[in-house]
């Protein structure tokens, strides 16, 4: 069985939103010409309340129930067996989905079978590399699909660096058109 997480595609880490990926939104026909071929497709979104520390190191952003804590409106959430949100308390957390406070994403993939993980959303040097990494981690066989992630892009080679680093710690990688 495998799966596929998609993470945080939202307005906020998108073109115009508040912690944008300069080209956020380039995964989304990427993500949806794939999701069809997982056998379980599982979504996060990083869901902030108001007031948090994790805002005193990053600009306010997908605060629960707005605008930019909506999946960008062109994703193709008819795919989507199971929604996920972290990041919900007072805590610099919740980078991993595997950190979601709606549901035990570990429990819920292993009670489903589910050995392959497959990784794709934004942002490439943070959630993104924080739940792959937490795959691995946990016993999945895992890969980055590399043409569906984004970096936030802070400073020049942030994205190669994380690629670097999850290739070494074992994360395959693999192109969308070779899934
Ligand atoms: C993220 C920074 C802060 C992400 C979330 O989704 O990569 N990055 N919160
Ligand atoms: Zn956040």
């Amino acid at each position: 069985m495998r799966a596929l997480i998609i993470v945080d595609v939202q307005n906020d880490f998108c073109p115009g939103g508040a912690l944008p990926a300069p080209e956020g939104d380039r995964v989304v026909p990427v993500i949806n010409s794939i999701s069809g071929r997982f056998d379980l497709v599982i979504a996060s979104r990083d869901w902030h309340p108001e007031g948090t520390v994790h805002f005193d190191k990053w600009p306010a952003h997908c605060v629960e129930h707005t605008k930019g804590a909506e999946y960008h409106p062109a994703l193709d959430t008819g795919k989507i067996d199971v929604h996920l949100l972290k990041g919900t308390g007072n805590a610099d957390d919740g980078y991993s989905a595997f950190e979601a406070t709606s549901d035990n994403l570990e429990k819920l993939l292993k009670k489903s079978g589910v050995e392959e993980v497959y990784v794709a959303g934004l942002t490439t040097e943070y959630c993104v590399k924080s739940t792959a990494l937490d795959s691995l981690r946990k016993g999945f066989k895992t890969w980055l699909i590399t043409d569906a992630v984004e970096g936030v892009r802070q400073n020049p080679g942030d994205v190669e660096k994380a690629i670097g680093e999850m290739a070494g710690l074992g994360i395959k990688m693999i192109i969308s058109g070779q899934l």
